[in-house]
């Protein structure tokens, strides 16, 4: 087992991967930039290094930095967490060069990964169903227009370079084909540095279904049953739920056996989750993987009860994956709601303020994943994310019951935050129902004042 664990990020995953290397009996390392310095996460690790100013290419997204931090520690293994430098196959690859274990995978399937038009080749061989389109690379907006007339329309081109909604465009005439082909190449080239481009159906209405997968470097696999993520706005998520009110046990099975396909496929070791389009008919695409930790983890140590950190630290240090999370039965129902410190009266702008008074839900079933404390004054150079409220209940209706209650109970003044509005999806009847998929916040209307007396 490893001695010393760095975290390369902040904020609310930083401490959540101290808590496991604690209990790991692992010692633990911050980074943190000039804007962190008051932060838990700086609080609660073995050891804090300040790696430089508050700009995220200055502190969290610089490698040399990190490494010395490394170094002059002692650390013998670096956690990325999410965002910043976890998708980084150069981060990857330095960390191993340094003769640091990094916890997440080899720059090989980071990279195979990250191209989103050779992934899905990769899963198409593995046998995993892909979105109907183009095999590879446009070679410019004449293949997209013979493509796109050939199968039909609507379509949709995507940056390969790109993913969760970058350097995307719809397209359901012939007539937008080289615009959109030559507006998205523009902003892919611009963005990543790469304007390959590809093209597939386009699935209507989709629902967002992603699996958990977890590998061991024995060779084996499990999948810990999907996450529901539909309600997003503007590709970011804001509630996350598991199971998936429609996915029942044979579609979980066959959802599992294709994750498991997948990611045995690129012999992938740690936690991954494999994302798929799920259509009226209940038939699922690949869409892409993800190569790390997700926000949204918790729900599925909800229903697991596995610890999704601490096996992906065990997987990387060499451990087999422990028999109980084979074929697992998910228990109860779990839904996250991501408090973030924006105002959704204000087209959800940040609002980095001081925190004034701070109270947190408790009780049976309540899980509070956060940085955040009272006193504590919110940077304005980072994600406005300040902690994940998770409840856990028997069934659907009674964890949106409990969701209900601990809401009413939270207390955060000073920054608005995405509470209200998670209240008010709540009480939504078609959120109730289960019955939405990934344009309900396009036509949600959030009207603050509604169930309130005055
Ligand atoms: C699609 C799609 C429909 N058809 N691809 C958005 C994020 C990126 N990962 C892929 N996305 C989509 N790809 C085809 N062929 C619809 C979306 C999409 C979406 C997907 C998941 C969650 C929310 C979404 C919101 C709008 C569009």
């Amino acid at each position: 087992m490893f001695k010393k664990v760095l975290i390369a990020n902040r904020g609310e995953i930083a401490l959540r991967i101290i808590r496991a290397c604690h209990e790991l009996g692992v010692k633990t390392v911050a980074v943190y930039s000039t804007a962190d310095e008051y932060s838990l996460h700086v609080k609660f690790a073995d050891e804090a290094v300040c790696i430089g100013p508050p700009a995220g290419k200055d502190s969290y997204l610089n490698i040399p930095r990190l490494i010395a931090a490394g170094e002059i520690t002692n650390a013998d293994a670096v956690h990325p967490g999410y965002g910043f430098l976890a998708e980084s196959s150069q981060f990857s690859r330095i960390c191993a060069e340094n003769d640091f274990t990094f916890i997440g995978p080899t720059p090989y399937i980071i990279d195979a990964m990250g191209n989103k038009s050779q992934a899905k080749k990769t899963m198409k061989k593995a046998g995993v169903p892909v979105v109907p389109g183009g095999e590879g690379i446009l070679s410019g907006p004449e293949e997209a227009q013979e493509l796109a007339d050939e199968m039909g329309y609507p379509v949709m081109l995507k940056a390969s370079a790109g993913g969760g909604g970058r350097g995307m465009r719809f397209v359901d005439s012939p007539d937008g084909v080289e615009r959109a082909y030559n507006t998205a190449f523009q902003e892919a080239l611009s963005g990543f540095g790469n304007g390959d481009m590809y093209i597939e159906k386009f699935i209507e209405n989709p629902r967002h279904i992603e699996v958990q997968i977890l590998g061991d470097s024995h060779g084996n696999i499990v999948h810990l049953g999907e996450r529901e993520c539909s309600i997003q706005r503007r590709h970011q998520k804001l509630i996350e739920e598991s199971p998936s009110p429609v996915v029942d046990e044979t579609l979980r099975q066959k959802l599992g056996a294709a994750a498991i396909a997948g990611g045995k496929s690129v012999n992938y070791i740690g936690v991954g989750t494999i994302e798929f389009l799920l259509d009226k008919n209940n038939d699922f695409y690949f869409m892409e993987m993800n190569t790390r930790i997700q926000v949204e983890h918790p729900i599925t140590e909800m229903v697991t009860g596995a610890d999704l950190i601490k096996q992906q630290i065990l997987m990387h240090a060499g451990e087999k994956i422990p028999e109980n999370l084979y074929n697992i039965k998910l228990q109860g129902h779990s839904i996250e709601c991501r408090i973030n410190a924006e105002d959704p009266n204000k087209g959800f702008i940040p609002s980095p303020l001081k925190i004034e008074s701070y109270h947190m839900p408790g009780g049976k079933g309540v899980r509070i994943d956060s940085h955040a404390y009272a006193g504590y004054q919110i940077p304005t150079y980072y994600d406005s994310l300040l902690g994940k409220l998770i409840v856990h209940a028997k069934n659907r209706n009674r964890a949106i019951n409990r969701m209900q209650r601990a809401l009413e109970e939270t207390i955060i003044e000073g920054p608005k935050t995405t509470i209200p509005y998670h209240q008010a999806i709540m009480a939504n009847d078609q959120f109730k129902s289960g019955n939405f998929d990934t344009s309900f916040l396009e036509s949600f209307e959030f009207n603050p004042n509604e169930g309130e007396d005055e």
